[in-house]
Parts: C-alpha cells; sequence; structure tokens
C-alpha cells in the first residue's frame, strides 16, 4: 500500500470534553483505520491568545464566548494528521457540526449528542481549506 502519496496534512483537535470522556483513543482510532497517518500528537492546555487566534473567523458570533471557555476548559489533544485528501476525508470522519443530526457512522454521529448547553460539545476540530490547515498547524505545532 502506498502510503506516501499526495501527503496533505491536517489539524486534528480532541476537545476538551472528548479527552475528559476518554474518547481519545476510539478517536485516533478511527483516523488510522481510515488509513490516515499521526505525524504529531500533543496535550495542550489551549490559554485565550491561542484560541482567539484559532477561532478567528468566529470572533463576534453568539457562540464565541462560550465556544472560547468551554475549549479553554480542560485539556485538548492536537493532532497533526497526514494523508491523500485528508482535510476533506477527516470532516467526512467527523460529521456536521450538530451531533444530534450527525449521521451514524461518523465520531460526532456515534460519540456525540446535544447536551443543550450554550454551545455545542461535539468532540473533535478539523481543518476546513488547505488553507485554514497551513495557519491552524502552525498556530498548534
Ligand atoms: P470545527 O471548526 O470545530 O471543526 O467545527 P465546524 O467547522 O463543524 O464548525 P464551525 O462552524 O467552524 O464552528 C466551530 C465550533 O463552534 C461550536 N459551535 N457551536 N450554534 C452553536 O451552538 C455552535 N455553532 C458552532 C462548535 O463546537 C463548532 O465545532
Ligand atoms: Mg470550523
Amino acid at each position: 500500500m502506498n502510503v506516501n502519496v499526495s501527503a496533505e496534512e491536517t489539524l486534528v483537535l480532541v476537545k476538551p470534553d472528548g479527552v475528559a470522556r476518554n474518547l481519545t483513543g476510539e478517536i485516533l482510532r478511527r483516523i488510522e483505520a481510515k488509513g490516515y497517518q499521526l505525524v504529531d500528537i500533543k496535550v495542550v492546555q489551549a490559554d485565550r491568545d491561542l484560541l482567539a487566534a484559532h477561532y478567528e473567523e468566529h470572533v463576534g458570533k453568539p457562540f464565541y464566548e462560550p465556544l472560547v471557555e468551554f475549549m479553554e476548559s480542560g485539556p485538548i489533544v492536537a493532532i497533526r494528521v497526514a494523508g491523500n485528501r485528508v482535510i476533506e476525508g477527516f470532516r467526512s470522519l467527523a460529521g456536521t457540526t450538530d451531533p444530534t443530526t450527525a449521521a451514524p457512522g461518523t465520531i460526532r454521529g456515534d460519540l456525540a449528542r446535544d447536551w443543550g448547553l450554550k454551545v455545542q460539545q461535539n468532540l473533535v476540530h478539523g481543518s476546513d481549506s488547505p488553507e485554514s490547515a497551513a495557519r491552524e498547524l502552525a498556530l498548534w505545532f
């Protein structure tokens, strides 16, 4: 199996809910089972500056402040993942943002639900474009 073709990279975060629920291993298992490569990984307690930079596109939206509070609430596992079309592929593995309607078979669809909180606690983040991936990987690694 050729694993070195077009090694696009993406940033995956296991958010504080995923770490607290001991789902990091299950999420890594799904990434590896799909055939993507784990290039780098670390546990991070994110501060406001990092989160403000990471979520700059969402500054000013109603969910921004609860989102930052949630992301500050505990450790995050940051992972550099490589593979052909991995940016699109990981978002497909993750499922849609709202965990109630995320398709079964996806990380969010199988493992997350709406807890009725102020922000979606949906277990994972994945970069949404090559530009976002490059920007976010430089922030977290
Ligand atoms: P992510 O950035 O985490 O991979 O998720 P995404 O692209 O599917 O969602 P995005 O629109 O970028 O939103 C970032 C994160 O903000 C929280 N969110 N909550 N209305 C809400 O309650 C709401 N909207 C967004 C989620 O944690 C989402 O993943
Ligand atoms: Mg996003």
